[in-house]
């Protein structure tokens, strides 16, 4: 198999490269400027509640500030890859296809890179879109309620601050999710203008936490719901440790969550609003 040039690859000039990658960005940025939802953070939480959305038709993108998606679930704890789940969300796995073992009674082993690579692969082929090395800096916020997010380029919070005065832009959206982690970025940006309290998370409790935190994964403010780990900062839960069933659940539940929300807007859902 060869080119009409007789080499291995067809000609291209850089410049078409080059178009092509932005218009590939530009055009993204155009349709998801304005959109049904925004999630925070490209986690194993994010993601899996951006598979359920976007798996409903639901116009989903993922604002990420790393140049990789996954957030912790690439490594199951320590500096050692394997994941561990607990029963009932090895369904997830099953329906990721990815293979696992059972190591005792209700407790579940998947590789890593395995696991956190299909689930990224499954958003991607439901339609969820993403934004890589952009931070979320802050909400958009109208007549109390989250409207949006407020994003920059991740890099310019590491350049020298007399080359940083780059104003970030806004996206909105008709929900916007919280999957920040332990940080619950979003949730913070309201509790330092008074509307939210983020206690941060209590100890660890492999036991407790996880039926804790998929307990109340929901709507924390009005168009904001948390999912996640952030959802521990939120009510003081205690911390998870190195198990992942309970990202997986509570992503599913907030996508339950915000589907439910989204029925009450006046705008359909996948419409541009
Ligand atoms: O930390 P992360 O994996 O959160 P999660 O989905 O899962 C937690 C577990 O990994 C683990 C645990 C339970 O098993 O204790 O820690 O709740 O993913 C959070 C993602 O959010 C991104 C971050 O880079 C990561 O990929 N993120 C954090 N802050 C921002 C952000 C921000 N300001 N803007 C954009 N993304």
């Amino acid at each position: 198999m060869g080119s009409s040039n007789g080499r291995l690859f067809h000609e291209v000039r850089e410049h078409e490269v080059t178009r092509a990658i932005i218009r590939g960005f530009a055009e993204q940025m155009e349709q998801y400027a304005q959109c049904d939802v925004l999630i925070a953070g490209g986690g194993p939480s994010g993601l899996m509640c951006g598979l359920r959305l976007a798996g409903e038709g639901v116009r989903t993108m993922v604002v990420e500030r790393n140049n990789y998606l996954g957030g912790g679930f690439w490594v199951g704890g320590y500096l050692m890859n394997t994941v561990t789940v607990r029963a009932p969300s090895q369904r997830i796995l099953d329906e990721l296809g990815v293979p696992y073992r059972q190591v005792s009674e209700g407790l579940f082993a998947v590789g890593g890179p395995h696991v956190c690579s299909k689930l990224i692969a499954s958003a991607c082929d439901a339609g969820v879109a993403f934004l890589n090395l952009t931070s979320v800096d802050d909400v958009v916020l109208r007549d109390g309620r989250v409207e949006g997010l407020v994003v920059n380029w991740s890099a310019v919070h590491s350049l020298p601050r007399q080359i940083t005065c780059v104003d970030p832009v806004a996206l909105e959206a008709k929900v916007v999710v919280d999957a920040t982690g332990h940080d619950a970025v979003v949730a913070a940006f309201l509790a330092r203008r008074g509307l939210l309290d983020v206690p941060g998370c209590g100890a660890m409790w492999v036991d407790q936490s996880e039926d804790a935190v998929v307990e109340r994964t929901g709507e924390v403010y009005a168009g904001l719901v948390a999912t996640g780990m952030a959802v521990s900062s939120l009510y003081g839960l205690p911390r998870m440790g190195p198990t992942f069933g309970g990202m997986l659940l509570s992503g599913e539940k907030a996508a339950a969550k915000v589907l439910e929300i989204l029925k009450d807007q006046p705008i359909p859902v996948g419409a541009s609003g």
